[in-house]
């Protein structure tokens, strides 16, 4: 299994493919960006998700080479849907390597710069454990994404373990709670109850929430009734590669 080596091949064939998935501003359930999800057509193993890839990509040099690419591919689709009146925003996914690299603020105001697009509208999605990994590498370099104008999202919140305290030293806008509490606040009262806590612990300190894994009615009113400002999941759109994202957005965006 040598996917380090093919890995950098991969990419250059084309078999690195990059999927997006909406989110929408509740209650109205206008579209407000996407979230770049990478899959992999391996010619021999199949369709590889990301949690069996990255951690081998991660553990090399590779990740910086993955990140420019979704970051480049997602740059694209937000100028295109730019020029047709939409201001979306794209969300990529960092791995800790991409934080704890100082070069890294750079090269994304070079790519910002070079595809003319407004830093608001590309937010980077960061694990809270990512972070916490190496705190003193990191937070400088959260600290010039985030003074170029990109936005900073705090993913999979709520499943790390120091998260209240750490929050509110984060230089973020946004945290998204995990789904694993979402998914379960329609059978768990104790996950609704987590989901109700970082609504508020978020809007106090003037943060924007993010549900993700909303799968069902249920769970999308109750998210309403708690006030959370956007939301993520199948029962909006599983990911959907580029091609399947362009008609889906095509179709809630004509009618209205
Ligand atoms: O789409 P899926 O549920 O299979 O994603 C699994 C995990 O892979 C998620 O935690 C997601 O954040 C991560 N992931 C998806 N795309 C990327 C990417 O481009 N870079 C990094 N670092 N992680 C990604
Ligand atoms: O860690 P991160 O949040 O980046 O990963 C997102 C992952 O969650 C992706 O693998 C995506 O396929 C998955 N996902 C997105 N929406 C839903 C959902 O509604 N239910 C479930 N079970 N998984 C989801
Ligand atoms: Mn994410
Ligand atoms: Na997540």
């Amino acid at each position: 299994f040598q996917l380090v080596t093919q890995f950098r091949q991969a990419l250059d064939a084309g078999q690195i493919e990059v999927h997006y998935q909406p989110k929408v501003a509740l209650p109205e359930r206008r579209v407000v960006g996407a979230e770049a999800l990478v899959r992999w057509s391996h010619p021999e193993y199949g369709r590889l998700s990301p949690d069996e890839f990255i951690p081998v990509v991660e553990a090399t040099g590779m990740v910086d080479a993955l990140t420019t690419f979704v970051m480049e591919r997602v740059l694209v689709r937000v100028r295109a849907w730019l020029a047709r009146g939409l201001r979306l925003s794209g969300a990529v996914n960092l791995s800790v390597r991409n934080l704890a690299d100082e070069s890294f603020p750079d090269r994304v105001a070079e790519a910002l710069a070079r595809h003319g697009i407004p830093p608001g509208l590309l937010t980077f999605e960061l694990t809270e454990s990512s972070v916490m990994a190496d705190p003193e590498r990191c937070l400088p370099v959260l600290r010039r994404l985030r003074a170029l104008g990109v936005h900073l999202a705090v993913d999979d919140f709520g499943t790390g373990y120091s998260s209240l305290a750490y929050l509110r030293q984060l230089p973020v806008d946004e945290v998204k709670i995990d789904k694993s509490f979402v998914l379960g606040m329609g059978t768990d009262l104790g996950d609704m109850a987590v989901v109700r806590s970082i609504v508020e612990l978020g809007h106090s300190l003037e943060l924007k929430v993010v549900a993700e894994g909303v799968e069902d009615d249920a769970a999308r009113d109750e998210l309403v009734r708690m006030g959370c400002d956007t939301a993520q999941g199948y029962l909006i759109s599983r990911p959907l590669s580029e091609n399947r994202f362009e008609v889906w957005l095509q179709a809630r965006t004509v009618r209205k």
